[in-house]
């Protein structure tokens, strides 16, 4: 097998990959990247300087491809499965591409800052970091929250890849702003989510992980029930 995905089971980018990898069924060998190991790092950097991950590497073409949206469509591109996650419509496809950019940039973003200013320890700086990530993250859940109102997935009656983004995305973005109650639509969408057996698969292979994120107990009850069945 030729197609290797570097990844940690905890990373709400690699969750991403994942759920793709467990919608279509394709050929992906896991392989685990622990990037707190110098060693691991640095192979990891030479692998993709700006050392994020997941990193799908084509061991056969000896191809690196970084980035989860590239990923999924290059997975996608030879690997659909049985029910693609783009359609096969290019202005469709735009629909797509819009609402995974929306879940990366305006809610795994935000996620992402408010969980690093914790992580550097300085509680004042954190605050403010988080005041900025819930703007953000409210902005974003509204104008999901309308988006949603008469879809069930993010890009219509098809599970897709925006749909692979969401999902941890708001997993994560949960504990930074719960959305559950002010954003009913946005809610049950999330929900329907949970009961996606891709999903539920992730974040029981999270689960051994999950002590370590770093707001464990500000997960909305609902989130941390997810990971615990
Ligand atoms: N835009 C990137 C973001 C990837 C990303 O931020 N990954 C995080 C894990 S969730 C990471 O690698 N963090 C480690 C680091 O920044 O050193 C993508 O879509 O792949």
């Amino acid at each position: 097998m030729s197609l290797v995905l570097h990844y940690h089971p905890l990373s709400s980018f690699c969750h991403k990959v994942l759920i793709a990898i467990y919608e279509t069924g394709a050929p992906v060998r896991l392989r685990h990247l622990d990037l707190q190991d110098a060693g691991e790092r640095d192979a990891h950097r030479a692998r993709w300087p700006l050392g994020k991950m997941p990193v799908l590497e084509d061991e056969a073409s000896g191809r690196v491809l970084p980035e989860t949206s590239i990923i999924i469509e290059h997975l996608q591109q030879r690997h659909p499965g049985p029910r693609p996650l783009l359609p096969a419509d290019p202005e469709a496809q735009l629909d797509v591409r819009l609402w995974d950019r929306l879940s990366d940039h305006y809610v795994m973003f935000p996620l992402q800052a408010a969980v690093a200013a914790v992580i550097a320890g300085d509680a004042a700086q954190a605050a403010k970091a988080e005041a900025v990530s819930v703007a953000q993250l409210e902005l974003a859940y509204g104008v999901l929250e309308q988006r949603l109102r008469d879809r069930t997935w993010l890009a219509g009656e098809d599970f897709s890849l925006a749909d692979c983004a969401a999902a941890p995305a708001l997993f994560y973005a949960g504990a930074v702003r719960p959305f559950a109650q002010d954003f009913p639509a946005l809610g049950a969408y999330f929900a329907r989510l949970l009961e996606r057996p891709s999903v539920q698969r992730v974040l029981r292979e999270a689960q051994p992980w999950i002590r370590y994120f770093p707001l464990l107990d500000r997960l909305p009850a609902a989130h941390r029930a997810a990971v615990e069945r």
